[in-house]
């Protein structure tokens, strides 16, 4: 079925891209266009008309894209008309009438998957660069769309394959128990070596998946130090209510942040204390689970309190107030456990020397604006140190986690099945639900096609 769909946003706009994709695109093509086809990937003008009124819908440039060479692989057409929403929806009722089908979401891309244009990475890749709001975000999606995953796991797995073509060369040459013992054991080393691979992708800190998703930071502190006039200050809005009492914040608060490309998402949270009203206990529930959650907990304290008890002990010293106890339960328990102090209020107490506190505080007025670049800068530079630019292969989901866990999980048991004295044909299972588990993730189950291939080059014995 020939298929169509708006490609450009909802909404009007100076030119809009309508694209057709399927076998019947070149005969659409040619009825809007009154019998003059234009030359294969050549922009060309055109009047384009109903295919049965023949009423004109509008003048556009017209672009033929015959298959394969192109992004789903069947013959395409894409027309940028004028984007006007009744332009639009005049030539998609044409298309209609001419017996199109409206696209489903990502039917174009599941077309190009289909067709082998594209691997699932890469479709995953493509779907991010729509998504991607900052900079950093851009560049991971476009390394995974343009390949360098799916780079990766194909040589993952044919490290894998080579591994269980000498499997399988000592089940055919079983008869021959040498061959059969010197093919098998070929095999230990590859699967040990992958293995261990795959265990240096999983060790990523969870790079990938928490640059695509945002860095979670959580503002926390005892009530009335700041932390909401943070969040305003560093999202340029008045997202949550600042407000001279304690107690004012009761749910979290989020907004997001780019900050030199790096996606931030930032949270408000309760003040940390002894609530009286439920309401507020669970305000402080859901403050220490935001930390827990967080990558980086900012811990506000307000420098004009005087030195007692307002500022929280280092890390390894002991905690100086109930909250600060808290505070630093929900940071040890945080996967990433960490915690940048961020002393508020500089405006009214000069800052107190460094030395004091140790060197992880950032001294900052979150009413006059003083210090907010340091604080900037210094969670930027976390997340460079920690997360890096986004340009190298990494896993960027959970499915990719589970699929290599799955694989490296297999490898393990093929390993020690092996020194266990294993029998190759239970040995090969495990080696194929690992190439199975790699499969998955880029979407090619092919393990005959390519072990045939595989298996061909090798001379086992002969
Ligand atoms: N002088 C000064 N006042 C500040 C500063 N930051 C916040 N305040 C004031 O401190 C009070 C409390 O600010 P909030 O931002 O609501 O504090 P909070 O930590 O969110 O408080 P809770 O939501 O109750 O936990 C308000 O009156 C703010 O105007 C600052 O840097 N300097
Ligand atoms: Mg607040």
């Amino acid at each position: 079925m020939t298929i169509y769909a708006l490609s450009s946003g909802l909404g009007r706009a100076g030119i809009a891209v309508i694209r057709i994709s399927g076998r019947a695109s070149k005969k659409t093509l040619y009825s809007l266009c009154n019998g003059r086809l234009p030359a294969p990937r050549v922009s060309s003008f055109r009047r384009l008309r109903h295919p049965t009124s023949r009423e004109m819908l509008d003048e556009a440039m017209v672009l033929w894209l015959p298959g394969p060479a192109n992004f789903t692989g069947e013959d395409m057409a894409e027309l940028y008309v004028h984007g006007g929403r009744a332009v639009v929806t005049a030539v998609m009722n044409a298309l209609a009438d001419a017996g199109l089908r409206l696209a489903e979401p990502g039917e174009f891309t599941r077309r190009a998957f289909g067709n082998g244009k594209i691997d699932l990475t890469e479709a995953e890749g493509l779907a991010d660069l729509i998504n991607a709001d900052t900079e950093i975000q851009r560049r991971q999606a476009l390394a995974q769309h343009s390949g360098a995953m799916r780079a990766r796991y194909e040589t993952w797995r044919r490290t894998l394959l080579k591994a269980m073509a000498y499997v399988e060369a000592s089940l055919d040459f079983s008869d021959e128990a040498d061959i059969a013992d010197g093919a098998f054991k070929e095999a230990v080393p590859e699967a040990r070596s992958l293995a261990a691979e795959l265990d240096r992708a999983l060790a990523d800190g969870r790079r990938g998946e928490i640059l695509r998703e945002g860095i979670s930071v959580a503002i926390v502190g005892e009530p009335n130090v700041g932390k909401s006039s943070l969040l305003n200050a560093l999202a340029g809005r008045e997202a949550a209510i600042v407000y001279d009492e304690p107690g004012t914040t009761r749910d979290v608060i989020e907004v997001s942040l780019d900050l030199d490309g790096y996606p931030f998402v930032l949270r408000d949270t309760a003040g940390i204390r002894e609530a009286a009203s439920p309401v507020e206990q669970e305000g402080v529930r859901r403050a220490l689970a935001a930390a827990e959650a967080a990558d980086v907990v900012l811990a506000m304290v307000d420098g004009s309190r005087g030195e007692a008890g307002a500022v929280p002990a280092q890390a390894g010293e002991e905690a100086v107030s109930p909250a600060d106890e808290r505070i630093e339960g929900a940071v040890v328990s945080s996967s990433s456990g960490v915690r940048l102090l961020v002393v508020n209020k500089v405006d009214l107490a000069p800052p107190p020397a460094p030395g004091n506190f140790g060197s992880a505080a950032v001294y900052i007025s979150a009413k006059t604006g003083l210090g907010l670049d340091a604080l900037k800068a210094a969670l930027v530079q976390f997340a460079c140190e920690r997360y890096g630019s986004g340009e190298a292969p990494t896993i960027t989901r959970v499915r990719h986690r589970q699929e290599i866990g799955r694989a490296r999980e297999a490898l393990a048991a093929f390993v020690d099945g092996a020194e266990a004295g294993e029998a190759p044909e239970l040995a090969a299972e495990h080696l194929r639900e690992a190439a199975d588990a790699l499969g998955r993730l880029t979407g090619r189950l092919d393990v005959e096609d390519v072990l045939g291939q595989i298996f061909g080059e090798f001379c086992v014995g002969k």
